[in-house]
């Protein structure tokens, strides 16, 4: 049974996550990430990007200025804050979406929170600076904690699990009692199995089957699958080179349809419009299995 959520932002607002999974539409202002790098490095053609984003069916926006792909050298901050800030700006005067900044850095979280986001999207689910969790929990803002092992340099070394689902899930219990304990309100809380992030593929397809595990933790579940590795290397073509990321997007909007089956309240892709359909249909096919299972349970009520 899906759960319905209120997820509390900055400024009086909030976002309910019903019936239909979100779609956050993603933003990389770097030269460098796997799939879309150096497209929006500049920032008027970034806050366009994100303008057609929400256009096509966009309910939050995440930006984000440092590549987390595997091997990826870490960003000064003062180079992250220059990527980011202008965009996170820009949006935030042009959209009514909720945008999400996409850092484990404190101060770049802090920045972005003035200057308008609502969100904090860490992929280290605050293992990387502690310090960050003040930071969301004095701007009251709501915060990803997403799942991964190690550095961008390294993870893979750490892509080693007796059952993934539980481990993963044990490590995000632990990620969202940190959070509480710097004072983030719970339902400031989301979560994230982190697919691709030090996992191998045959993990990241585990996580994908047993993503209504997740409810165990009771705080809603985002999950990112779009244009990954394990995609890739899945359609493999006849020379066995992985099918390149551009190509990608069938399989990405196949997540999206698995995650929305399974209750997950947000998917963060990068071609919007696939994905925003796909969780229309799937709520509208819910929709209707609610109404046929309602009418069954009067039937036999009646008898
Ligand atoms: N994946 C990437 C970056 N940030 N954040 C969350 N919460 N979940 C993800 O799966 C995730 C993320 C890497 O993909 P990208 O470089 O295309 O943004």
């Amino acid at each position: 049974m899906r759960r319905a959520y209120t997820v509390h932002l900055p400024r009086g607002r909030r976002l309910q996550l019903g019936a239909k999974t979100l779609v956050m539409g993603i933003i990389n202002v770097t030269p460098d990430s796997f799939s879309d790098g150096g497209v929006l490095l500049d920032p008027a053609q970034a806050i366009e990007a994100g303008v057609q984003m929400v256009a096509e069916g966009a309910d939050i926006l995440d930006i984000g200025g440092e590549s987390t792909r595997p091997g990826a050298l870490p960003l000064s901050e003062a180079d992250e804050l220059r990527r980011v800030i202008p965009v996170v700006r820009g949006l935030a005067s042009r959209v009514e979406a909720p945008l999400s900044i996409d850092t484990y850095k404190a101060a770049v979280a802090d920045a972005a929170l003035e200057c308008g986001a609502a969100i904090v999207n860490d992929i280290s689910g605050l293992r990387y600076e502690p310090a960050l969790a003040q930071v969301i929990a004095s701007r009251r803002a709501a915060v990803v904690l997403m799942h991964t092992r190690g550095r961008s340099r390294d993870m893979y070394e750490h892509a080693v699990y007796h059952d993934v689902v539980d481990e993963v899930r044990d490590e995000l219990r632990e990620s969202i009692a940190f959070a509480l304990s710097a004072g983030v309100p719970p339902d400031c809380v989301m979560v994230d199995p982190g697919l691709g992030f030090a996992k191998q593929p045959a993990h990241s397809y585990e996580l994908l089957a047993r993503l209504d595990e997740f409810s165990e933790l009771g705080r809603p579940l985002l999950v990112g699958a779009s244009r990954k590795r394990f995609l890739g290397s899945l359609l493999a073509g006849a020379d066995g080179g992985a099918r390149p990321v551009e190509e990608r997007e069938h399989a990405t909007t196949a997540t999206t349809v698995l995650a929305a089956a399974a209750g997950a309240w947000c998917v963060r892709v990068h071609d919007v419009r696939p994905s925003a359909d796909a969780v229309r249909v799937v709520a509208a096919a819910k929709a209707a299995g609610a109404v046929r299972a309602a009418a069954a349970s009067l039937g036999s009520g009646a008898r």
